[in-house]
C-alpha cells in the first residue's frame, strides 16, 4: 500500500452536539481515505469552546490562530452553550477564525436526500439543488458599533450596529457566485438584499451585482428583496439555483433552505479563503443543539457532507461524490435520525454511511 499524501486537519468539535457529529465525520473521512489508499488524514483535535472558556476565560488560546495557520484545513463542529453569552462564544471562536482567516466565501448547498420528506417535497414534485453563497467577512457581521452611546444610563441606552459593505468585498463574493454557477452549469444567479430600505450598503451591493453580471452574459440574474426571496424559497423553489446574499440574509435563507430540504441537521458548509493564504474551515450549518446534546441522536449528515466539501477543496472531487452517494444510500435505506423522521442514532447513521462507502 502506498499512501501518497497526508492532509493535516485541525479538528475543533467545540460545543454540544458538535462533539458527537465531528467524531462521526472523521470516521467517514478516514474510511474514504483508507479505501483510496492515496491519501490519509492526520487529525489534531483542539478542545476549544465553552468548556475551555470556563477554565481560561476565553474560547480559544491567544495564539490559537497562529497554531491553526499551519493546517491544511479546519474541521469544525458547533459553537454555543448556556454558560457563555452567545455573542461572546460566537465572536470568540467561529467568527474569530472566519474573520481573521479571511474566509470570505461561505458556501451552503441545499439538496433533497432520498427518503427524506419535507413540507416542500410533500407539496410538489420538485427537486432542490441550490447553493446559498454567503458573504462571510463583512456586511451585518462587520462587528462595528457600540453600546451605551447616549451616556444617559439604564432605560435610555442607545446601541449602534453598523453593516459594512465595500465594493471589493461585494465584487469578490459576486464573482465567486457567478463562477460557481458556471461550474455547476446552472443558468441563474439570484442576488438578495433589502436595498429599498437599506439605502447605502445594499444599494452599493445591487450596483456591483449589475456591473459584475455584465461579465457573465451566459448567466441570467435577478435581484430580489429578502422578504420576497423567503416567499420564493417556499413557493417557487424550482426557480432558484445559486443565491448570493450578505452575511445575515444568507444565514437566515440557508436555514430556511435546509428546513425546506427536511432538517437543519442535513446542511453542510464551507468557509473558504479562496486566495489560499489561510486554511479554510468546514462545518455543519447547525449549532450546538443543547436540547439533544449528549443523547447520541444528533444528525451527523451536515457534518459528514461538510467533510465532502473539504475533500472537494483538496481537489478530491471523486471522493467527495462518493461520500455524498453514501449519504444518499443511507437515507434511502431508511437509516435516519429523528429530525428526519427516523429513529436511528448518530452512530447508526454513521455506520450506514461507512458501509455504503464500502459497497
Ligand atoms: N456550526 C455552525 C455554528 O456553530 N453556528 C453557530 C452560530 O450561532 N452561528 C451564527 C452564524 O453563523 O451566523
Amino acid at each position: 500500500m502506498t499512501t501518497e499524501h497526508t492532509y493535516r486537519v485541525a479538528v475543533i468539535p467545540a460545543d454540544g452536539v458538535g462533539k458527537e457529529v465531528v467524531a462521526a465525520g472523521c470516521r467517514v473521512l478516514d474510511a474514504v481515505a483508507e479505501q483510496s489508499r492515496t491519501f490519509r488524514f492526520e487529525w489534531t483535535e483542539f478542545p476549544w469552546g465553552s468548556d475551555y472558556y470556563a477554565k481560561h476565560g476565553r474560547m480559544m488560546p491567544e495564539d490559537g490562530l497562529e497554531t491553526l495557520r499551519g493546517y491544511d484545513a479546519i474541521y469544525f463542529g458547533a459553537v454555543g452553550w448556556e454558560t457563555v453569552p452567545d455573542h461572546v462564544s460566537l465572536w470568540g471562536l467561529r467568527l474569530n477564525i472566519t474573520q481573521n482567516f479571511d474566509q470570505w466565501a461561505n458556501v451552503r448547498p441545499v439538496t433533497f436526500l432520498p427518503g427524506v420528506t419535507s413540507p416542500l417535497r410533500k407539496a410538489a414534485e420538485v427537486e432542490l439543488d441550490w447553493v446559498v453563497v454567503r458573504e462571510n467577512s463583512e456586511g451585518e457581521y462587520a462587528g462595528l458599533g457600540g453600546r451605551n452611546l447616549s451616556g444617559r444610563g439604564p432605560g435610555n441606552e442607545v446601541a449602534l450596529q453598523t453593516a459594512l459593505f465595500t465594493e471589493k468585498g461585494c465584487e469578490r463574493i459576486m464573482r465567486f457566485a457567478f463562477d460557481l454557477a458556471r461550474k455547476r452549469r446552472v443558468k441563474k444567479v439570484s442576488s438578495v438584499t433589502k436595498s429599498n430600505a437599506q439605502q447605502y450598503g445594499m444599494v452599493l451591493w445591487d450596483e456591483v451585482f449589475a456591473r459584475v453580471a455584465q461579465d457573465y452574459p451566459d448567466v441570467a440574474t435577478e435581484s430580489v428583496l429578502v422578504d420576497a426571496m423567503s416567499a420564493k424559497f417556499v413557493l417557487h423553489p424550482e426557480d432558484l439555483s445559486v443565491v448570493v446574499a450578505s452575511n445575515l440574509n444568507a444565514d437566515i435563507l440557508s436555514d430556511l433552505g435546509s428546513a425546506l430540504a427536511g432538517s437543519l441537521g442535513l446542511a453542510s458548509s464551507a468557509n473558504l479563503n479562496p486566495d489560499g493564504r489561510f486554511p479554510s474551515m468546514f462545518e455543519p450549518v447547525h449549532g450546538s443543539a443543547p436540547d439533544i446534546a449528549g443523547l447520541g441522536v444528533a444528525n451527523p449528515i451536515g457534518q459528514i457532507s461538510s467533510g465532502a466539501l473539504m475533500l472537494e477543496h483538496f481537489g478530491l472531487a471523486a471522493e467527495a461524490a462518493r461520500v455524498e452517494a453514501a449519504v444518499r444510500g443511507a437515507t434511502a435505506a431508511g437509516v435516519r435520525t429523528r429530525d428526519i423522521g427516523g429513529n436511528a442514532t448518530t452512530d447508526e447513521v454513521t455506520t450506514a454511511v461507512v458501509e455504503a462507502l464500502q459497497r
